[in-house]
């Protein structure tokens, strides 16, 4: 049966397909004929019969933190009902905010810069990065579950980390790591807290990477990072032996573990995956702490580096088949999860026989418990708080639902079969996270698998296709597919966190530290930001312009600068009501910025058009928006 054939049936090839998966899995779980009859006549119907509708207005349970990879920015979506409902720009440019063109956002995107990447981006006639690729959105924690403090999130694209305000859900702070390479795995500490974050440098480099070695692998270096969630300040870092992959830590605030995929330390892909097994590392902290305390480190960009390859009291190397990924902490506070990628089992860690690696001469495969076989290309691991756990299976495009306890049994050599369930996901999933599950009170409701490639599950929007991320409804040990949300480029992870945990502002603090240099450079000025100034300020070339914003008109509506001054507009948005959020745009002269309830915001460009320039509100903030405008007289150069 041709494609086109079958379509004209109102069956896809898809369905069929997926009428077949479901019949295998459903002769392997008992589930019944009628359910797969019903799957193989109308697909569309049976998934969205126990889909969670909420009505209009009604609000969602979770906040869902989703990374977007190579697009740059966190998003924010309601959970269940998958709705999208806001995205926070970090590492990427924003037309609508301003993030990347704001003084405000400058600082935060430059100030955490090293001083040789500030000078390659000013021969190429920047100022930052343009892009990033962000991959690890994580919470804070207290005491082993979130605290609503933060947000922190890697950059593997230009070896960042990034941290946002949860008050107010912006970014307040970005930094380089030095010495590192592509930062890929990252999270906070959970106990006592964050504390640290701690961040993989993925790729393989020589140490310093200055150019005198090339192409000389066995000087290539991979760096450990732990920073200081506080102050986002380095706190120290660890050479390894391999490359880094993901990583996480304990309940007990003792150690943190990384996976390697090339533990050869290969260049190419024949090379990386020559090996059977590769390894887990595992970092001590205390004894990490003792060392940097003791001086047995080099300094090296201002931060203390200790060799933790192997043979190092600091670290042990644990094998694990093969090409490890995703690593994941299970809620008991006591077993890990290592998701095997190339091998089809996932390797369980106990952190109890941890000690016994350092401080006896136990082998290190002995802290080892479990070993189930899942499916292939088991790739991350998430909880239910109830000793199960789901691992997203690559190849198989399934999730699968097994208990910890069986396959610790299994592993000690007793019959019984650890997997309890599998469905299949649309398709290829990466990460998958449940609600509260990377945090001591997971709670087990829903789970989100994250999958690469959507196919024919969305209208063909063209050669690109968005990524599909599923919804699974687990109040029942038949896991059930009820949403289908597509996403752009590429959310690779995301954390589901009960509402009750996080508590944004409605509108700003007017002594946010967000705008503290407009604070004091008003301040020099005798300018009250509130009320604005009657009339530019001059310093040279240099002109200051102060208005306010308050629905639906500026303070000023109109002000003369001279061609090729150097203009600061600085906008202070007066409405202290919920959700009046004003903008200032420049036409024609690429600037535009969100001002949103009581904060200021500024923006300086060069004044080098002359004539008359309108700028406007364009946040649709009143009934005479379209009037919510002033002009800008440029008084041209004297010839
Ligand atoms: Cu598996 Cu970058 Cu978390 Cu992607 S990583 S899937
Ligand atoms: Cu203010 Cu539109």
């Amino acid at each position: 049966m041709t494609d086109k054939t079958t379509r004209g049936l109102g069956v896809s090839r898809r369905d069929l397909l997926s009428a077949s998966a479901v019949g295998a899995v459903a002769a392997g779980t008992g589930i019944g004929g009628a359910m797969l009859a019903g799957n193989a006549i109308s697909p569309a119907r049976a998934e969205t019969a126990g889909a969670p509708h909420l009505a209009p207005g009604e609000l969602d349970e979770y906040y869902g933190f989703w990374s977007s990879g190579q697009t740059g920015e966190l998003r924010i979506l309601g959970v269940p009902s998958m709705r999208e409902l806001m995205r926070v720009p970090v590492f990427n440019r924003c037309s609508a905010t301003g993030w990347g063109q704001t003084n405000e956002s400058l600082k935060i995107l430059t100030e955490g810069l090293l001083p040789e990447t500030k000078a390659y981006l000013a021969a190429q006639g920047k100022v930052t990065y343009d892009n990033g690729d962000l991959h690890h959105p994580h919470m804070s924690f207290t005491d082993g579950t979130y605290d609503g403090r933060y947000l922190f999130m890697n950059d593997k694209a230009n070896t960042r980390v990034a941290r946002v305000r949860c008050d107010v859900m912006k970014c307040d702070k970005i930094i380089e790591i030095p010495n590192a390479h592509d930062i890929h795995g990252m999270r906070p500490q959970k106990y006592p807290r964050t504390g640290y974050i701690f961040a993989n440098g993925e790729h393989e480099a020589p140490l310093p990477n200055d150019g005198r070695i090339l192409d000389d692998p066995s000087a290539y270096r991979c760096i450990y990072t732990a920073i200081d969630g506080d102050t986002m300040e380095v706190a120290w870092q660890v050479i390894v032996d391999g490359n880094l992959d993901n990583t996480d830590c304990d309940y007990q605030g003792k150690y943190a573990f990384s996976t390697s995929y090339n533990s050869e330390m290969g260049v190419n892909l024949a090379e990386m995956t020559a090996s059977e097994t590769d390894h887990v590392v595992v970092f001590n902290i205390k004894r990490i702490e003792e060392g940097v305390a003791a001086g047995d480190y080099t300094e090296m960009n201002g931060v203390p580096v200790l060799d933790g390859r192997k043979g190092s009291k600091y670290t042990r190397y644990i094998p694990i088949p093969n090409s490890p990924h995703g690593i994941n902490t299970a809620p008991d506070k006591k077993h890990v999860v290592i998701n095997g990628k190339l091998s089809p089992t996932v390797s369980i860690m106990d952190v109890e026989k941890l000690d016994a690696l350092f401080e006896g001469d136990a082998d290190p495969r002995s802290a080892i418990v479990g070993e189930p076989e899942l499916g292939l290309g088991p790739l991350h691991t998430a909880y239910d708080g109830q000793g199960n756990a789901f691992t997203t299976l690559f190849l198989d495009s399934q999730v699968v639902k097994w208990n910890i306890g069986k396959a610790i049994r299994q592993y000690a050599g007793e019959e019984v079969d650890p997997i309890i369930s599998k469905v299949d996901v649309h398709y290829q999933p990466g990460h998958n996270s449940t609600t509260m599950g990377e945090t001591a009170e997971a709670d087990g409701k829903w789970l989100i698998s994250m999958n690469k490639f959507s196919k024919d599950r969305f209208l063909n929007v063209g050669p690109l296709k968005p990524e599909c991320e599923q919804l699974i409804d687990l109040s029942s040990d038949e896991m059930k597919v009820v949403h289908d949300g597509a996403t752009f480029a590429e959310p690779h992870d995301s954390i589901l966190v009960h509402r009750s945990k996080v508590s944004p502002k409605v509108v700003w603090d007017r002594d946010d530290p967000m705008w503290e240099d407009a604070r004091k450079q008003a301040e020099a000025d005798g300018v009250d930001l509130e009320d604005g100034a009657p009339e530019p300020i001059r310093d040279g070339n240099k002109v200051r312009v102060y208005m306010h914003s308050a629905a639906p008109v500026f303070s000023l509506d109109k002000f003369t600068v001279k061609q090729g001054d150097e203009v600061t507009v600085y906008v202070t948005n007066i409405d202290d009501i919920d959700d009046l959020t004003h903008g200032f745009t420049l036409a024609n002269f690429g600037v535009a910025m969100e001002v949103a309830p009581k904060a200021t915001a500024s923006v300086t460009f060069i004044a080098d058009r002359p004539g008359v320039h309108w700028f406007y509100c364009q946040w649709f903030c009143h009934a005479l928006h379209m009037e919510m405008r002033g002009r800008m007289f440029v008084e041209p150069r004297a010839t």
